[in-house]
């Protein structure tokens, strides 16, 4: 079993991010090199910094949110040591419900916009931990995660103004207000490490100019005492990710469904 330090856990509370010391083996990170060569592969019509539920394989067709997912994401999302260190901060009760594929091209990678995650999701009451792995370096040049510690303290999402711009992950930009950018931290990344988040904690990535590229996939865990409400739409559907919250499959990756509410048959095959 995998764990987080206590240093760790205290930190992730407190700030509303950690860096674990834990790494991706080696063998693992080969394997979901050729998962993303595959998953690229697949889907050359789609933005790669947009290769939503790229966990999702459905019989070579599209998954429902029009990506053509590759099993082996799946297998890294239901890896016992990755959910054990998600437990560690969320509770011994877990559901997976997303995995994004975000790879930003060498010189043409779209900018994440400043925004919290929470503010389109429909899970109630509102909790997530997003693991977020690089497979490829990740750094300050070529558009690494950015975040304002301490910035999901109060539990509030605040105010997101949309972007009409084709060039970004996400057409939603947090108001002017809610932060100081002078106080973002760069989580420079090797490939096999990995991030923990909080959904209220404020985050972005600045374009990859470089030419370097950079790939992370963030994986998507809830408690399972909230509850994953296919019913609530995202803002506005102005996201600019094509979701479908509604065919969703959710996996019960650890414990028990303590909400009672969640739909474990919905958009899974057969
Ligand atoms: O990788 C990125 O650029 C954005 C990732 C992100 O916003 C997230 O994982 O919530």
């Amino acid at each position: 079993m995998a764990h987080l330090t206590r240093d760790e856990v205290t930190r992730y509370h407190s700030d509303g991010w950690v860096v674990p010391q834990w790494r991706l083996p080696e063998r693992q990170l080969a394997t979901m090199r050729e998962a993303l060569d595959e998953l690229l592969r697949r889907n050359p019509g789609v933005r790669p910094e947009k290769l939503v539920s790229a966990h999702v394989e459905r019989g070579g067709g599209d998954n429902g949110e029009g990506v053509r997912g590759v099993a082996a994401f799946l297998d890294l999302a239901r890896d016992p040591e990755i959910v054990d260190l998600v437990a560690d901060l969320i509770g011994d009760d877990v559901i997976l419900w997303g995995a994004h594929v975000f790879c930003k091209p060498a010189g043409a990678g779209y900018e994440t916009p400043w925004h919290q995650d929470g503010h389109y999701w429909p899970i109630r009451p509102l909790a997530t931990c997003t693991a977020w792995l690089a497979l490829e370096p990740s750094t300050r040049a070529n558009g690494c995660l950015r975040v304002i510690p301490g910035s999901q303290r109060d539990r509030v999402l605040h105010e997101h103004l949309h972007e009409d711009r084709a060039d970004l992950t996400l057409q939603q930009r947090l108001a002017d207000g809610a932060f100081d950018e002078a106080d973002a931290v760069d989580i420079e990344l090797e490939p096999g490490q990995m991030s923990l988040h909080d959904v209220y904690m404020i985050h972005g990535a600045a374009a990859n100019c470089s030419a370097q590229r950079r790939t992370g996939i963030a994986l998507r865990y809830m408690p399972a005492t909230s509850h994953f409400d296919r019913r609530l739409k995202p803002v506005d559907g102005k996201s600019g990710v094509a979701v479908n919250f509604a065919q969703r499959p959710l996996w019960l990756v650890k414990g028990v469904d303590r909400c009672g509410l969640n739909d474990f048959r919905t958009g899974h095959a057969g």
